[in-house]
């Protein structure tokens, strides 16, 4: 995590010299920096470690590589410290805000006393921005209410952040000796979109606790401590991310997995199940009186209160408990289900592999078929193919195809859906693809009643097959545009039109919520990567993670078909 941290430190830099007005190109090296350390495979304590030599690393001088070396030996840096010493400190939390660049940071400060993210919305509410900028009143309401949406998401995390953080700690702890299982509980076991801390529980020799908790303080990715116990502990990391640790008797694991993993919601609904029934539960176990009557695991704490084990990622008091009385918890689709993907792009379009890498990747992963969709013409700095560009490159499709064996490729296309509801390509090369994802890239600011009315006629396409991240979120950086949602089901379902989950994790729209909805509405599904290398293709996992707080069995997703029932699906 060295590099990250690393990373980081030189991004707040250039942020800084930004907001000051300085060197663009002194900035820029900064930035170059930042993006060398979170792509290189080496780690650079390590390299520092060995007294290699910084400067051959691609954008690192002399002293951006004594930097590197300040941090790695002090943890600190001077120079950013004394640069953040300038500058009131909520100024670079404003370049946070979808919007405000550093330019306007810089002008809101000097002409309007702007220095933190409370200031900024109590100036934009006083109208006092006008005239900044030709800023009128739109864009003060623009920026009150993309403040409202950070502070929303403010100290949260994407799920594959916490993902990555969890498995880094949990393999730094797992050596030591008494250490048995080690488990990330909460919103990230019942697999969040975002999630607010990490709640690890670890089953530890008592005489081991000790030794596991001080190690577990002196993480080198740890900022601060924030508290040292016995049995619990929780550090901060310099990502800002609160880690919790408890240690826990074996006889008493069940009980607390099930309560730290939640949600709160669900731990109450349970509750009130078991005081109906003479119990009590709580983080050690469901008792009887004084009695313990169980708790070692999750399945005897369940089967104690009358009910079946829940998934976690049901877990949320959507009706999981009424379900799981009755015996009707949906059977949920799992990443084996997935026989292949719908979504992703090559280089013909923006993507880093060639049609045959991707093909080759998706078969490593045990696929029967993959849909290459590249972007079309409107997407200009995707590199969007016309009506002229895919043609030709659908007979490269078909020239992979002819080479590769155990894998199809299918003829696809990721088509742009117009400000008015038309397609970007003409029909006369749709008809040529085997799957049209239909996808919005550009136009968001139109009002709910003409968004809906736009994505509802390119629906109607003979040809679309898939309406693809049906309302453009980006999790924690941009709200879905403005859209009937259950309209554009409707339409889906009566128009035999697939709603994609897009598996990306930064993405994850259709969200649980809808696509359980779209289920219910009798709509089918697909779960695609997106993927814009074949590294990503394995993204796979976050989608079905949706999918699953989405009540999903395999029979809603149609990319779990054998191909030939994909195809003979798709040809409707
Ligand atoms: P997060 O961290 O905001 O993404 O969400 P969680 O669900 O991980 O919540 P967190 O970390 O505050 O607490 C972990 C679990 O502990 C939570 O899912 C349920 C349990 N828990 C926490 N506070 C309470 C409470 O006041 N009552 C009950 N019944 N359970 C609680
Ligand atoms: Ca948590
Ligand atoms: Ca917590
Ligand atoms: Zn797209």
């Amino acid at each position: 995590m060295e590099n990250e941290k690393i990373a980081r430190y030189f991004n707040e830099i250039a942020d800084i010299l930004e907001i000051r007005g300085e060197n663009p190109f002194r900035i820029r090296s900064y930035r170059n920096a930042a993006r060398t350390l979170e792509d290189m495979s080496e780690n650079a304590a390590s390299l520092v470690g060995e007294g290699a030599d910084l400067t051959k690393l691609p954008g690192i001088g002399g002293s951006i590589a004594d930097k590197i070396k300040e941090i790695v030996k002090t943890g600190k840096l001077t120079f950013l410290h004394d640069l953040k010493k300038e500058l009131p400190s909520g100024l670079p939390e404003l370049l946070k805000i979808e919007g405000i660049g550093p330019k306007k940071v810089k002008l809101f400060y000097e002409k309007a006393g702007v220095s933190s993210i409370d200031r900024l919305e109590k100036a934009a509410r006083a109208g006092k921005l006008h005239g900044l900028f030709r800023m009128g009143e739109k864009s003060e309401e623009k920026i009150i209410k993309a403040i409202e949406n950070y502070r929303k998401g403010a100290g949260r995390f994407r799920l594959d952040i916490g993902f990555t953080y969890a498995r880094a700690i949990t393999d730094y702890l797992k050596p030591l000796k008494g250490v048995g299982e080690l488990i990330s509980a909460g919103s990230l076991r019942r697999r969040r979109e975002t999630i607010g801390d990490l709640d690890i529980l670890a089953i530890c020799a008592k005489k081991s606790a000790p030794d596991l908790m001080e190690r577990f303080v002196k993480y080198d990715d740890g900022e601060e401590v924030i508290a040292h116990g016995s049995t619990k502990s929780s550090i901060r990391l310099t990502g800002g991310l609160q880690v919790d640790l408890r240690v826990l008797e074996k006889k008493h694991f069940g009980a607390a997995l099930l309560y730290f993993t939640g949600s709160k919601a669900h731990n109450i609904a349970l509750r009130k199940r078991a005081q109906g029934m003479g119990l009590k539960v709580s983080e050690y176990g469901i008792f009887r009186k004084e009695k313990m009557i169980a708790g070692a695991t999750e399945d005897d704490s369940y089967r104690s209160l009358k009910l079946p084990w829940i998934p976690p990622e049901l877990r949320e008091d959507r009706g999981e408990i009424e379900a799981a009385e009755k015996g009707k918890l949906p059977d949920l689709i799992e990443l084996k289900d997935i026989r292949g993907d719908l979504q992703m792009h090559t280089t013909a379009s923006d993507g880093k592999n060639t049609i045959e890498e991707m093909a080759r990747a998706a078969k490593k992963l045990g696929y029967e078929y993959i849909a290459v969709t590249e972007h079309s013409k409107a997407v200009k700095v995707a590199g969007g193919l016309d009506e002229k560009a895919l043609a030709a490159h659908l007979k490269l499709i078909d020239k992979a195809n002819a080479r590769l064996s155990g894998i199809r490729v299918l003829k696809g296309v990721e088509v742009d859906i117009m400000g008015d509801g038309t397609l970007d390509l003409k029909d006369s090369i749709l008809k040529e693809c085997e799957v049209v994802i239909a996808a919005i890239h550009y136009k968001f600011n139109l009002s709910e009643k003409e968004m809906t009315k736009r994505i509802i006629r390119a629906l109607q396409n003979r040809y679309v097959n898939i309406m693809g991240h049906p309302t453009g979120r980006l999790v924690l950086e941009r709200e879905p545009y403005p859209v009937n949602i259950e309209e554009v089901i409707k339409t889906a379902v009566n128009e035999g039109v697939v709603m994609e989950i897009d598996a990306h994790p930064s993405r994850l729209d259709l969200n649980d919520v809808h696509a359980r909805m779209a289920k219910e509405m009798g709509a089918k599904l697909s779960i695609d990567t997106d993927a814009h290398a074949a590294s990503q293709l394995e993204l796979m996992q976050y989608g079905v993670f949706t999918a699953r707080r989405a009540w999903l069995t395999k029979k809603d997703v149609v990319n779990t078909h054998p191909l030939k029932k994909l195809l003979a699906f798709l040809n409707r």
